[in-house]
């Protein structure tokens, strides 16, 4: 089983007082309003309704936690080892239960131009200070529509986003795109990034073709959140060949 297939909805969040104080890491989707940003975490999770897609632009207007939990065949303290034998029962936990391994944010889209005025200093209350100020924040994917390629808006949130922070940039909706067309999107987009004028230290971006609909990579970006939350020599346990991410 794979690790996003263990998201489970944990709350609906409107004040940063309100989240979880823990530790956990935390993988947050943001990007314009309307890109896809619930989709793809839909469909990378496999559900079709954990996070709230809508061809209404602005739908997404909180930050929505999932919790993300180490599959029970993976969890050394679990009752069953990954190769599916049983371990003594001296070594299980008293209830045997998946081990909590980070989280999922959800956040509301920018740049929807008929937003009321408000909406902006609302972005900026909640999911800007979110970026800048949650300690739990371990690596961005920024969903952005791959016909657009580099928005200002897009561009202004690299600059948001500290610097140690990794950040997975997915072209998606590629699916409206020809297959030529694709491939000059990506290459324009990694060609862009690499500018002086870009903000951040340009190695933290990695780009990739993304299509939720069409299921277009997948498989590389749960490989990628996977190894953000799952230390190594655990990663061999969870994913036996890297088939199963
Ligand atoms: N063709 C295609 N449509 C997509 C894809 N991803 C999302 N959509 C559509 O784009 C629209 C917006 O998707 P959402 O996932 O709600 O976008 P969002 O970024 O969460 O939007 P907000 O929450 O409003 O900021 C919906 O109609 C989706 O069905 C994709 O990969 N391909
Ligand atoms: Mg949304």
């Amino acid at each position: 089983m794979s690790l996003l297939h263990t998201a489970q909805f944990l709350d609906t969040v409107v004040r940063l007082e309100h989240l979880p104080k823990d530790d956990l890491p935390e993988i947050a989707f943001v990007g314009r309003s309307n890109a896809g940003k619930s989709s793809a975490i839909n469909t990378l999770c496999e559900r079709k309704r954990l996070a709230y897609a809508s061809k209404t632009p602005g739908r997404t207007q909180a930050l929505n936690l999932f919790n993300l939990r180490l599959p029970a065949s993976a969890n050394p303290e679990s009752g069953t080892s990954a190769n599916g034998q049983t371990k003594p029962r001296a070594d299980r936990l008293p209830q045997n239960l998946p081990v909590l391994i980070g989280r999922l944010v959800d956040t509301p889209g920018y740049g929807y131009a008929e937003a009321p005025i408000h909406t902006k200093a609302q972005w900026d209350r909640l999911a800007g200070q979110y970026l800048q100020a949650r300690k739990n924040l371990r690596a961005v994917v920024l969903i952005s529509d791959a016909r657009r390629g580099l928005t200002a808006l897009d561009e202004d949130l690299l600059g948001w986003i500290a610097p140690h922070i990794p950040v997975l940039m997915l072209l998606t909706k590629a699916d409206k795109l020809t297959h030529q067309a694709r491939l000059l999107a990506l290459k324009a987009m990694r060609q862009t990034l690499e500018s002086p004028d870009v903000p951040g230290e340009q190695n933290r971006v990695h780009c990739l073709l993304f299509s939720a609909t069409h299921r277009i990579g997948l498989d590389e970006t749960r490989q990628r959140i996977s190894a953000w939350l799952v230390a190594e020599d655990a990663q061999q346990e969870l994913v036996p060949g890297g088939q199963n991410l």
